[in-house]
């Protein structure tokens, strides 16, 4: 499949998911600058070379007026991005709302807010309707920019209507979804108001995705058992018509953080990092301050560590790095605030003059920074009370090949799935469990170590970001092709 002048075809990929991967700050009434944020999303589809991306989202910010709107339009579109323009109170009632407050903590098995019921289900009404005037003005953006043959990519909770907008307003749009997150047991998602509607939306799209077979085993679950529709090994049906609904585990750019620590800085700083903390085991997390990252379990088996093995309390450390997130939301303050306690009392009991056990840094640290860190590891603690996947255990992973430290890894975790095999699989709500996998870790054989790091790394290093795309996308063309031919026998 030719162009006139020989060069191939690229089928263009439309990304749409609720931030784009660029910052925006605006320097003036009609300049901007922007910078690229690189996440696990960004650097997967930057590996696909066989389809041309444009990213849709939000740029993050407000722009009331036209001539910032049209400014920051021009300014994204250099770098393959299309913004979809929210005003301020559709973010309060879409996004902190009715994303964050209310599907976030339900998929993630926290529950609905409990709130005064009342008050919740009149917000809750109001959140429910700005979630769909957002996805629609999502839709409408996706809409304009649509060219026939193009594979539109939706992503997350935040946008579980869009599927459905997009299909009314053009059935023949190749359209797939992909959660990010765990979809909860259909016993959850069924106490949620508006369960059916946010089902039905999705059953819209081609192709519904998810990162385990658990995920997506709950997701037909939810549809045989709530809407009554049939479930089949391929999806799910509805009057003859099939959604197919499938796992694919999201991986990371490996190479990416392997090269890296060829990079001199990164030598440089793995070799102070190494001096700082001669003589001890180093522990690490590395987390957004969410309460789904299990921060505060964590550090109290890591206090109970302490407690029960005295020779080893000036033998190791921990370094937690917590980066803030929805820092305006109360319970999130609380969070922080409890964090501190902890870790401020444990540092109080078991510090010296010269060495405290914890170090606890209430901020993001830049890639090569993180690379470094990773690499001199000697145990990563992930104990997530839930988690989609968890990216951070891949890349501790990806680091480890010269120094192959131990992964303690939560089961609630998407990751415990591929790389329970060579992690220290734990449940994070029982603190002495994890108390005991911290001393299993750091008595573990050299063999015995290198045995699981090879399994990990085999899996991080194969199953890539990249793979991932390319194996969704390819999926939902070859989805939308069956569909056709059935209906045409
Ligand atoms: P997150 O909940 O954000 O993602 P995760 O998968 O761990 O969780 O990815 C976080 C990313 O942010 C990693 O690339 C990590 O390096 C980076 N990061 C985290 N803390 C950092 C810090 N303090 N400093 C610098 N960088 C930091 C959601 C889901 C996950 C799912 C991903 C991808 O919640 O379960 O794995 O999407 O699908």
């Amino acid at each position: 499949w030719e162009r006139p002048d020989g060069r191939p075809f690229r089928q263009r990929l439309l990304v749409v998911a609720n931030r784009l991967p660029v910052s925006a700050v605006r320097r003036s009434e009609e300049s901007w600058s922007l910078e690229i944020s690189a996440g696990g999303l960004v650097s997967a589809l930057l590996g696909v070379k066989d389809f041309e991306a444009r990213w849709i989202g939000w740029a993050g910010v407000n722009v009331p007026d036209v001539a910032g709107q049209r400014a920051l339009t021009k300014a994204l579109a250099e770098k393959r991005c299309i913004p979809v323009f929210l005003d301020e109170d559709i973010v309060h009632q879409y996004y902190n709302g009715y994303c964050n407050n209310i599907l976030w903590p339900l998929f993630h098995y926290l529950g609905l807010p409990q709130e005064d019921r009342l008050a919740t289900t009149r917000s809750f009404q109001s959140q429910f309707a700005a979630y769909i005037k957002a996805n629609q003005m999502f839709a409408d953006v996706v809409n304009q920019h649509y060219e026939e043959g193009d594979v539109v990519w939706c992503h997350d909770y935040h946008l579980m209507f869009l599927p459905q907008c997009l299909k009314k307003h053009n059935s023949q749009m190749k359209v797939g979804w992909f959660l990010h997150t765990p979809f909860p047991s259909s016993e959850i998602h069924r106490t949620l108001p508006s369960r059916s509607e946010l089902l039905h939306a999705v059953l819209a799209a081609d192709l519904v995705g998810f990162h385990t077979y658990d995920y997506a085993r709950h997701f037909v679950s939810a549809c045989t058992r709530i809407l009554g529709l049939e479930g089949t090994p391929e999806g799910v049906e509805d009057q003859g018509k099939l959604t197919r609904v499938a796992a694919f585990p999201i991986g990371i750019d490996s190479e990416r953080f392997i090269r890296a620590l060829e990079v001199p800085q990164v030598q440089e700083h793995i070799r102070e990092l190494k001096e700082r903390f001669a003589g001890r085991k180093v522990m690490l997390g590395v987390d957004r301050l969410d309460m789904i990252k299990g921060i505060p379990q964590k550090i109290l088996a890591f206090e109970k560590f302490l407690e029960e093995h005295p020779t080893w309390r000036d033998k190791v450390v921990l370094v937690q790095i917590a980066v803030p997130t929805r820092t305006d939301v109360p319970e999130y303050q609380k969070l922080t605030s409890q964090v501190h306690e902890i870790v401020g009392r444990i540092n109080g009991r078991f510090g010296t003059l010269s060495a405290v056990p914890i170090h606890h840094l209430d901020r993001s640290l830049d890639f090569h920074g993180l690379c470094a860190l990773y690499a001199v590891t000697d145990i990563a603690l992930v104990t997530s009370l839930r988690d989609g996947m968890n990216l951070v255990s891949y890349e501790f992973v990806a680091c480890q090949d010269s120094k192959k430290g131990v992964l303690i890894l939560s089961e609630f975790a998407g990751a415990a799935q591929s790389l329970g095999a060579g992690a220290i699989l734990v449940n994070p709500w029982n603190i002495t469990e994890v108390a005991a996998s911290i001393e299993q870790a750091l008595t573990m054989s050299a063999e015995e170590r290198e045995k699981r790091h090879r399994h990990n790394f085999g899996h991080v290093t194969t199953h890539t970001a990249q793979e991932w795309a390319e194996t969704f996308v390819s999926e939902l063309n070859d989805t939308v092709v069956e569909a056709q031919l059935r209906i045409r026998q």
